[in-house]
């Protein structure tokens, strides 16, 4: 995106600092990686209290149908997702990674399912920021995968960004929701 206001240049130097620091992933050949980010009308209380719910993606992510966790939720954790039909999956066994509620840092792996993202790690971070003069939520999830046999690593970058793009909306959306 072409932008020459100062502002906007500020935001993504900032937005690339966080990528930098929080969002590493080991690539390997193979694997593809990118990262998103997203701008919410919500105070970062509201949209973390919605990130770091491991047991309840469905909470925000609208292809979950049911999330199962045994016990109480801690690093190492492992939750069974049911995803709503019309998608190329129908499980995903999901392992919780890092949680930090001081840094605001959300970190997964996809360890088992009936879907094609094979060693797929993402890694959420959430941001005070101010948007338009009021106290907005700077959000950044990267993610790392295998590129299946068959797929090239844009059609598979291509698809998973697109299902983020949508669990982003969805997290604004109910956040902002929340924050009114
Ligand atoms: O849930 C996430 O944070 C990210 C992704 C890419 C999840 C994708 C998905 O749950 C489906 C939506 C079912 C699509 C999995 C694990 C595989 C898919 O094919």
């Amino acid at each position: 995106m072409v932008t020459n206001d100062y502002v906007t240049i500020a935001n993504e130097k900032m937005e690339d600092e966080f990528i930098k620091r929080h969002h590493k992933h080991d690539v390997k050949e193979h694997q593809c990686s990118s990262s998103l980010v997203k701008h919410i009308k919500a105070h970062v209380p509201v949209v973390w209290s919605l990130v770091r719910r491991f047991d309840q993606p469905q909470e925000y992510k609208p292809f979950v149908s049911r999330c199962i966790v045994q016990g109480d939720v801690r690093i190492g954790s492992v939750r069974e997702v049911n995803v709503k039909s019309g998608l190329p999956a129908t499980t995903s066994t999901e392992r919780l990674e890092l949680l930090d509620d001081d840094k605001h840092i959300f970190g997964m792996k996809i360890v088992g399912g009936d879907h094609r993202l094979k060693n797929y790690s993402s890694i959420v971070t959430v941001h005070p920021e101010v948007i338009d003069g009021r106290p907005g939520t700077l959000v950044i999830e990267s993610f790392v995968v295998d590129v299946p046999d068959g797929n090239t690593e844009d059609e598979t970058c291509y698809f998973v960004e697109a299902l983020i793009k949508c669990n982003l909306k969805s997290l604004a959306d109910v956040s902002e929701r929340l924050a009114v």
